[in-house]
Order: C-alpha cells, then structure tokens, then sequence
C-alpha cells in the first residue's frame, strides 16, 4: 500500500497594520509551524511599507513558504481561521487590519473560484510582496507571470524597509 501524500510548495503573504502585527506574526508562523498538515515552514524577514490602494498606520509584511499537504480550499481555510482566532473582524475592503494572511502561490497551479484566486491577482505589483518572496526563492515563477523577480523593477518606486 501506498501512504505517500503530495505536498505543495506554498506561499503565503502576512500583512497588519493595526494593533501588534510581529507579535500576531509570531502567532501565525507558530501556527503553521506545529500544524499537522504543515512542513518545513520558514518566513522571510519583515518589511515595513506604507499601504497601497489603502489608507492608515504604515504595514509590517512577510512571506511564509510552506509545504502543505493538502488542496489550495484547505490552505485558505486555515488563513481565514487564524485571521479570526487572532481577533480579525472583517469590514471594507482594504480597511485597517491586526492581521492579513493571503494564500500567494500555491505551486504552480491556478485557482478562480468565488473564495480565492491564486496567484494573488497584485502580487507582482507589489514591492511589500516580491522582496520578501524572492528573499526566500530567488527563481520562483507566478503562473501566467513568468519569474517574480521579473516583476520587481516596476515596483521600486514602492519603498519597504527591512525592519
Ligand atoms: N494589503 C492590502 C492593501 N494595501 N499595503 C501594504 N503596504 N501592505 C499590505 O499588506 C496591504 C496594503 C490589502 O490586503
Ligand atoms: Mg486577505
Ligand atoms: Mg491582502
């Protein structure tokens, strides 16, 4: 008998703006970290920008890679659990938040469906997402994208600070 199970190369975006976002950081790589369905999980170093598309506090952002067994509904399923265990109320769109966490890339497949679209639709777009992710892949492609690394040039006029 055969118990192999696939697991996918992920990435997933962290973003906060209100409130303590490294301590609920902290929260959400301890999450994945002990997570059942979780392996070999490691954040990018964390980044401070001003929002984009969005008003209020400046955010802290990271990137998380993770091997997650298991398929993409699940993966945004427990991003939305700990969004809200960490105390996340949804209002607007782009509003203020303690805690984002967005499912990036989730291998090299591509999902459209009413709850999720991945790649993330302005990922390659944004300075806060692509360092942090070619920090901890520097030849990682977007499907439909080519290589982010490719995409960072259109960005720099974006500044992120390591912090
Ligand atoms: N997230 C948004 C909108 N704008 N800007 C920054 N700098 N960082 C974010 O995580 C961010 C944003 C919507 O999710
Ligand atoms: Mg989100
Ligand atoms: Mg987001």
């Amino acid at each position: 008998m055969n118990h192999e199970v696939s697991h996918t190369l992920c990435y997933l975006g962290l973003g906060g703006n209100l409130g303590h976002p490294m301590a609920l950081f902290d929260e959400v790589v301890a999450h994945f970290q002990t997570h059942f369905c979780a392996q070999a999980v490691r954040e990018s170093l964390r980044f401070e920008s001003a929002p984009v598309d969005a008003t209020g506090p400046n955010y802290v952002n990271s990137v998380l890679e993770l091997m997650w067994q298991g398929d993409a509904e699940q993966l945004l399923h427990e991003c939305m659990s700990i969004e809200s265990q960490l105390g996340r109320i949804r209002t607007t769109r782009n509003a203020p938040r303690p805690i984002d966490v967005d499912v990036l890339l989730f291998g090299q497949e591509t999902v459209n469906t009413p709850q999720l679209s991945v790649p993330h639709p302005r990922m390659h777009l944004r300075r806060f997402v692509l360092e942090p992710l070619l920090q901890l892949n520097p030849e990682i492609e977007i499907p439909g994208l080519g290589l982010a690394k490719n995409h960072l040039p259109g960005t720099l006029d974006q500044i992120v600070k390591a912090i």
